[in-house]
Formats: structure tokens, C-alpha cells, sequence
């Protein structure tokens, strides 16, 4: 398999934008080093696709995974906050479907397949190739990777069109990945 799909995969491939959220960007609250260089990597992806999910990470105010709870992280990706929308240029225009997903105060939830659906509708459209990108590498973008190959598609992750939050944990990410089958790939261009 190839990046971009070729042509007669087309109508059989998806591609899922992970939590590209300004909370995850650089000034958000609970931003992921150089985040916000995979937008124009992205936005260069997303011609080569007809279906086009983007997650967001859509928690309530009192999240089980906030610190002020217990939880590991600070708040972040508050439902119908601006830290919770969408990078201002990614090319939304593009995106064909929007999954949230860990919206409920005592459920976490990393994969966009999550208590999202999003398998069967996926299935539903004739899906068989899924290439996952976006935020973070080595949480959310792993889980949704993992879960994509679980649930049955022929899954990719494109490097250069994820960040993580750590280099160790991200390796380790690409590692457990590659380890069930799950192939890297990169977008071409912008030049950046
Ligand atoms: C994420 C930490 C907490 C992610 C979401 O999108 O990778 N990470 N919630
Ligand atoms: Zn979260």
C-alpha cells in the first residue's frame, strides 16, 4: 500500500483526524510540542480522501481524567469550549464526518472508535483502508490506530502528520503500532 491511496482504493479509504483541538496545540491547555505542525500536513492528506473523520476530545467540566479529579491530565477539550474546537486552519470544509468521544464525567475514552460508532459506520460505507493522523501519537492516535486494526481495516498512521507528547512514549507508540501490523506513511508536501 501506498500514500496517497491509490486510485481504485479511493471510495474504500478513510482518513481520521485525531483531536486536532486548540488544546492540544501550542497555547492550549494541554499542548503537544509542535502540535500545531500537522495541520498543513493534513490539510495536504485530506485531498486524497472522500471520507474524512476528525475526533474531538469532548469532556465534560468535571472529567474523571482532569487533575482536579484525580485524573493524570489538566483540563482540557471542555465540551463547547474554544480549547475543544477544531485548529482554526484545518480545512474543515473537507472533514465528511465528526466523532466526540469522552464525554461522559467517569469514562475516559483515547481511541475516536471509542463508544463512537465509528467502526460500524465506517463498515456501513464500504470502508477497508483507514489512515489515522493528528494529536497525540502516543495517546489518541495510538488507540485509535490499535483499535482501527482491531475492529478489522487495513490500517496506516502517518508520521509526519502526528506529534506526541513524548519522544519515549511516541516510540513506543510506533513500536506497539508496527507490532500488530500497522505500516507508517508520510505525506508529501507542503514544504514546511
Ligand atoms: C489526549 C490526553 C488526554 C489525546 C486526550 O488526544 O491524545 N491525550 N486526552
Ligand atoms: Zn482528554
Amino acid at each position: 500500500m501506498i500514500y496517497p491511496p491509490q486510485e481504485e482504493l479511493r471510495h474504500r479509504s478513510a482518513l481520521i483526524i485525531v483531536d486536532v483541538q486548540n488544546d492540544f496545540c501550542p497555547g492550549g491547555n494541554l499542548a503537544v510540542p509542535d502540535g500545531d505542525a500537522v495541520v498543513s500536513k493534513i490539510n495536504n492528506a485530506i485531498t486524497y480522501f472522500d471520507i474524512v473523520v476528525a475526533s474531538q476530545d469532548w469532556h465534560p467540566q468535571d472529567h474523571c481524567s482532569f487533575d482536579t479529579q484525580g485524573g493524570k491530565w489538566p483540563e482540557h477539550c471542555i465540551a463547547g469550549t474554544s480549547g475543544a474546537n477544531l485548529h482554526a486552519v484545518l480545512d474543515t470544509a473537507r472533514i465528511t464526518h465528526i466523532v466526540r468521544k469522552a464525554y461522559k464525567k467517569d469514562q475516559d475514552a483515547y481511541s475516536a472508535f471509542d463508544g463512537t460508532g465509528l467502526a460500524e459506520m465506517l463498515r456501513a460505507l464500504g470502508i477497508t483502508e483507514v489512515f489515522v493522523c493528528g494529536l497525540a501519537l502516543d495517546y489518541c492516535v495510538k488507540a485509535t490506530a490499535l483499535d482501527a486494526r482491531k475492529a478489522g481495516f487495513n490500517t496506516w498512521y502517518i508520521l509526519n502528520a502526528c506529534r506526541g507528547v513524548a519522544k519515549n512514549t511516541s516510540e513506543q507508540a510506533e513500536r506497539e503500532m508496527q507490532g500488530v501490523g500497522i505500516k507508517p506513511e508520510f505525506v508529501r508536501g507542503p514544504v514546511s
